[in-house]
């Protein structure tokens, strides 16, 4: 399965950095077998990277509305992702869920909105540090999952990120990450079936260019989703280099 570098720039950069970065990336860049590259950016850096990222790498939205269209101002939609060229999209990252509440459920109708058009919708789950030290992390990651990918289809990645480990520099071991992607892995199978074996499980928390090979080498991770080491093109190519 080919491994998925998801770059998620969070609220970073303007149309014109983003630009500066797709052309910096396009000096350097050549393509890895079996890597794929996408960048994750705010919807107003989409046409930037549209027109400047290099043949090959994919880029896409870190949100989506979950409804298709009308009055919902200050909202996204997956159509309007669509037809700036975006391939995937976020949902449900910890941070959407910490500061704006969004639930499972909503999480599910935008990751089911964001296939109806045809975006890979990146479903985001993984627990807190309240419950990692109560050894719930296995169950409530699950049971988060189960709910995020209500109705959804397998056209779908999901990204485990361990709340604790996001942007504080602690990084999750790689066993850590493989006990999550392996269970995630079994519930997609009771799930799905046959068809979940094409599904990718990202690890997602404090991803750089030197632990990016030992979590992306273990059985059932398929890749990262990298927040504060996606930001320079630099980094981004090491960690491409390292996998
Ligand atoms: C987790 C990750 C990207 P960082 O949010 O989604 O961010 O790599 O900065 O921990």
């Amino acid at each position: 399965m080919t491994i998925l570098l998801a770059l998620n720039w969070k609220m970073n950069k303007t149309p014109t950095e983003a630009r500066s970065w797709a052309q910096e990336l396009g000096e350097k860049y050549a393509q890895v077998e079996g890597v794929e590259l996408a960048v994750m950016a705010p919807a107003l850096d989409l046409s930037a990277l549209s027109a400047n990222l290099p043949a090959g790498v994919a880029f896409g939205g870190q949100d989506v509305s979950e409804h298709e269209s009308g009055a919902y101002t200050g909202e996204v939609s997956a159509a309007m992702l669509k037809d700036a060229g975006a391939g995937y999209v976020v949902v449900g990252h910890s941070e959407r869920r910490e500061y704006h509440a969004e639930t499972d459920a909503q999480v599910a109708a935008k990751a089911r909105q964001a296939q109806k058009n045809g975006l890979i919708p990146i479903v985001c789950v993984g627990e807190k540090l309240e419950v990692r030290e109560k050894s719930e992390h296995v169950p409530f990651t699950l049971a988060q999952l189960a709910g995020s990918l209500e109705g959804v289809g397998t056209d779908v990645v999901i990204a485990y990120e361990p709340v604790w480990a996001i942007g504080t520099g602690k990084t999750a071991t790689a066993d850590d990450a493989e006990e999550l992607a392996a269970a995630i892995r079994n519930a997609l199978k009771q799930q799905y079936g046959e068809k979940a074996a094409g599904i990718r499980v990202l690890y997602g928390g404090s991803v750089k260019p030197d632990n990016i090979a030992e979590i992306c080498g273990k059985p059932n991770v398929n890749g990262a989703l990298v927040g504060g080491a996606s930001l320079k093109v630099p980094d981004v190519l090491g960690m491409q280099d390292a996998l």
